[in-house]
């Protein structure tokens, strides 16, 4: 296993598209597993392919990281089928460290996805999870959580990351 390095905002991957998965071979295992690890290093809750400069629709979450019990899933190729209700809570990202925001998402999601051995399942999420499930297919669509964020909010924001960036640089 590998530690990826995470591509942070304005890196262009970030804004792509990313294609389907359609090929489920061990470079695809190798990939999933080295990002859990990259993940788990962060640390965070969840991780998307073009956060490590892939732009394929692969993203992971374990939301039970705060708990212990590892509750890892991989998700190749997902959709959200169905959402209900509202929701508006804190987010961050990996790809923008330093700055959380609130956004608002679906309360609840239904989410149709690919495992690993290409095996389609359907999930019904609400809480946490819900909300990252939605962060990260962002993710595969080129959306970051600051897209999300008012006019003005998100021209607060890029003041905020000229800021976040030189104290990340003086730190190096
Ligand atoms: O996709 C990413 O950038 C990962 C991101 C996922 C996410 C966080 C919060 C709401 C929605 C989606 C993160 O994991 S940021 C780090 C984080 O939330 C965290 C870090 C350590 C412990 C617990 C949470
Ligand atoms: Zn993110």
């Amino acid at each position: 296993m590998a530690l990826l390095r995470i591509r942070h905002y304005p890196e262009p991957v970030l804004k792509k598209v990313a294609t389907p998965v359609t090929e489920f071979d061990d470079s695809l295992r190798q990939l999933a597993h080295d990002m859990a690890e990259t993940m788990y290093a962060a640390p965070g809750i969840g991780l998307a392919a073009p956060q490590v400069g892939i732009s394929k629709r692969l993203a992971i979450i374990d939301c039970s990281a705060r708990d212990g019990e590892s509750q890892l899933l991989f998700l190749v190729n997902p959709e959200i089928i169905d959402r209900e209700g509202d929701c508006c809570e804190e987010e961050g990202c990996l790809s923008i460290p330093e700055y959380y925001a609130k956004v608002e998402r679906s309360a609840k999601v239904k989410v149709r996805f690919q495992n690993l051995d290409e095996q389609t399942h359907v999930i019904e999420v609400e809480g946490l999870l819900a909300v990252a499930c939605q962060h990260e297919i962002d993710h595969l669509d080129g959306i970051l959580f600051v897209d999300h964020l008012s006019p003005l909010k998100r021209s607060l924001f890029r003041k905020k990351w000229k800021k976040i960036q030189e104290h990340m640089t003086e730190q190096m």
